[in-house]
Formats: C-alpha cells, structure tokens, sequence
C-alpha cells in the first residue's frame, strides 16, 4: 500500500495554506501554534500536533501540516463512530481566536434571503430546534495519494475522514422561525467565522460555500459533536452540517447562512474543488464536488501487520454518501472473484457509514484484498478514479486496494 511516510518532504510542508499565509506574512496573530506533545516527541520523525490540536490521540493520527491532520488507516477501529481525538482536519486559513468556544452560546449567526433577515446568538438558536444526525465528513481530496499524477494538495489516503455524530437545531427550523425563504431561492451558502488576513481580496481566502437549496432539509447548525460542544478544531461554537456532501461545505464557525440565487463568487466555490480536466485550468463551467458518492476500504489486515495463515476478519468500512450502503463485497483475489461481506453493527442512517466483515482462510502468500460497495441506489463503486487535476473525489476500489502477505 502506498501509506504516507511519517516524514514528509519539508516543500510538502511549506505548501499546507497557513504555512503558505505564514511565508507571506499573512498569518497574524492567529497563526498555527506548535505544541510538543510527549507521544509526538517519542516517535521519531513525526510532526507535532499543532497546539489547538493538542488534545488528539497523537498515535492515531498522520500530522502533514499545522492545518492538515489525517487518520491513521489502522486507527479507524470497528464501532463506527470516529472517537473526535481520532479525526482528521483540515482548515483552509488559520483557525479563529479560541476565546469563541470560551462562551459559545454568545456566538452569533447572521441569516439573510429570509422573510425576516436576523442575527442570532446560539442561545437564541439553541430556542428553535433540536436535532442529531450521524454523518461521513471527508474531505475531497481523500484518496490523492492514489493518483499517479501527484496532484498538488496533502497526499491524504483513507483518513481525511471519519464517521461523527452532531446535534443542533435543523435548518429549515430557523428559516421557519424566520418567515420562511425570502423567494425562490436556489442555494444555501454558508460562511466560515475565520479573521482574515489584511490586505489581499476576501474574497480569495474567505471559506464561503453554497449548496443546493435542496439540501437544507437534512442540514443542521450544530453545536455539539460526539456529544461535547463543538471543539475550535471542529468548527465551534457552530458548525453547518451538510450530510451527504463532501467536507469543504460543513462550514466551520459558521458566521453567517445566507439563501441566495447564486452561488458565492468566493474563490473557494468558483474555482476551488472543480473537477479540472489534467492539464487544464479550473473554472466556474466545471463540476463542482459537492454529493458524495458510495466508497469503501479495507482497514485491516494492513500491509504492515504481521499475520499468520488460517481464518482471518476481513473488515473496513462503507458508505453510500447520499444514499444508505446496501451491501458490501470483498475480494481476495484482487478484484477477479467477489463473496459477500457482513455488515456489522449499528445503523446509525444512510449518511453514516457501515463497518463491514468477513471471515476468510488466507494461505500463505501474497493476496490483493479489495472491497466494493453498493449503495441503496444500486450504484457500485467504480473500479477506477475519475481523473481530475487536484485529486478530488478517488472512490476506486482498485486504488483502496491492500497488498498483504501472510507469513
Ligand atoms: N470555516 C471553515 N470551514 C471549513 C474549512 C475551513 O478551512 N474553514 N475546511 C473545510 C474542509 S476542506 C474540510 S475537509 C472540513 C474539515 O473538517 P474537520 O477539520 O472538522 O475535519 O471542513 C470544512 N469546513
Ligand atoms: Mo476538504
């Protein structure tokens, strides 16, 4: 398996976004903060956790950059739910000042294209409903590391993601409360609470997304995580919950939820997260990557695991994106021959995902092992990655591939 190496290249480094604002003398006072942690001081080589990050399981986790932190693929366990100390992240900007968490429910949500455009507190949010949804947050751009093509970007494989329980009041509650949609308005844009940096276009850094209109039923404003408050890292004091989309639309700090009849002209919606043709340069006509789609892995044995021959669990796990997974297949052979897995555990609804198993007798020798997944929809994962400039959206069974050996 191509795993990331725990050290990486220093000019992968300097090219994560805060390091880059840094360089520039764009990273002000809230630029990354590093904290030694012990776990990180004893393994050789690994980066730090950056210190608003300092409370995560240093051992479970991959640090790229201060703003670019992935799951370890043998860390991903089997209870669905990710542990928050086990996430991933990835911030676009350096993180807000963390005085916002100190009294979250002080925090406030500016709400326009409603008959009744107001601010809100969290406290006042907090009046209006009550929700919990169990979603996938990933990240676009995992699976990168996969692309021959070295797409610039992190080289995320399996971790920039994980499966998270939130609760907060649900979108279309507060549009209720708010009179309901100011017109036939076609998307939801939400924008991050992040200072930004002085003197260069906002609109070329600020974190403003916008989905379709339709996704507001399922939405949430949410302030609890994993059954905590929202941690800074995670997007607190309030976070937008967007389930079935990829990770860059869950907006972090959310400041302001604005319905509109166009998307946001920020850079990150107009020419961010496009799916580019190699060689070309991204532009608005492009697909923007927005529903995520049905996608599995195979979390152990790994590579690296020392295992002897005879019955061994098969197990990783799945999920549809928009859609409930419906079944599962492994493959042991590297994809010629498939038998049915198990799907283990609790479903916790269609935008959570599936942990899956299967008992199986391993020789000793070299085995391919491969998952494929099906959604409700009858979508199977493809076998191959859509080819795109920046490495978005790799769902390839072959590319999630694991080369073992069994001793
Ligand atoms: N305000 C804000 N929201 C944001 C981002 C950001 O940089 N700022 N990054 C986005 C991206 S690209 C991803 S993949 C997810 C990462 O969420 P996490 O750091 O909680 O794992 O948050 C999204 N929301
Ligand atoms: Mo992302």
């Amino acid at each position: 398996m191509a795993q990331v190496p725990t050290s990486l290249p220093r000019r992968d480094f300097l090219s994560g976004s805060a390091s880059a604002l840094a360089a520039a003398g764009l990273a002000g006072r809230h630029g990354p903060v590093f904290a030694q942690t012990a776990a990180a001081a004893a393994a050789p080589l690994a980066k730090p956790l950056p210190g608003y990050a300092n409370w995560k399981n240093a051992d479970a986790l991959i640090v790229h950059s201060s703003t670019t932190i992935e799951t370890k693929r043998s860390a991903f366990g089997t209870s669905v739910i990710t542990p928050s100390r086990q996430l991933y992240v990835r911030n676009n900007l350096p993180l807000p000042a963390d005085t916002i968490v100190a009294d979250p429910d002080a925090w406030r949500l500016r709400v326009t294209g409603v008959r009744d455009p107001k601010s809100l507190s969290l406290r006042e949010l907090k009046r209006l409903g009550l929700e919990t949804v169990t979603m996938v947050l990933q990240c676009s751009g995992n699976g990168r590391a996969f692309f021959p093509s070295q797409p610039s970007g992190t080289p995320w494989t399996v971790g920039a993601a994980g499966c998270v329980t939130w609760s907060g009041v649900p979108v279309r509650d507060v549009v209720q409360a708010l009179g309901g949609l100011a017109d036939d308005l076609a998307y939801m844009t939400g924008t991050g609470g992040e200072v930004l940096p002085a003197g260069i276009d906002p609109k070329s850094v600020i974190v403003e997304r916008s989905v379709p209109i339709s996704a507001m039923q399922d939405a949430l404003l949410a302030w609890e995580m994993n059954g905590e408050p929202t941690p800074l890292a995670h997007g607190g004091p309030l976070r937008l919950i967007v389930p079935g989309y990829a990770g860059v639309n869950n907006i972090k700090y959310i400041k302001q939820l604005a319905f509109t009849a166009k998307e946001s002209d920020a850079r990150i919606m107009s020419h961010g997260y496009r799916i580019t043709p190699p060689g070309e340069k991204s532009d608005p006509s492009q697909p923007s990557v927005q529903e995520m789609r049905v996608k599995s892995w195979i979390n152990s044995p790994l590579p690296e695991d020392r295992v002897c021959a005879g019955t061994v669990q098969i197990h990783g796990l799945a999920f549809g994106g928009m859609h409930a997974i419906q079944a599962v297949e492994i493959s042991i052979d590297g994809g010629k021959t498939w038998r049915t897995a198990r799907l283990v555990g609790p479903d916790m609804g269609k935008y959570a995902w599936r942990q899956f198993a299967l008992q199986a007798k391993l020789p000793k020798g070299t085995h391919v092992l491969a998952s494929r997944a099906t959604d409700s929809q009858g979508h199977v994962q493809a076998q191959t990655r859509g080819e795109n400039k920046s490495g978005y959206s790799n769902t390839s069974w072959a590319d999630h591939a694991l080369t073992i050996t069994i001793v």
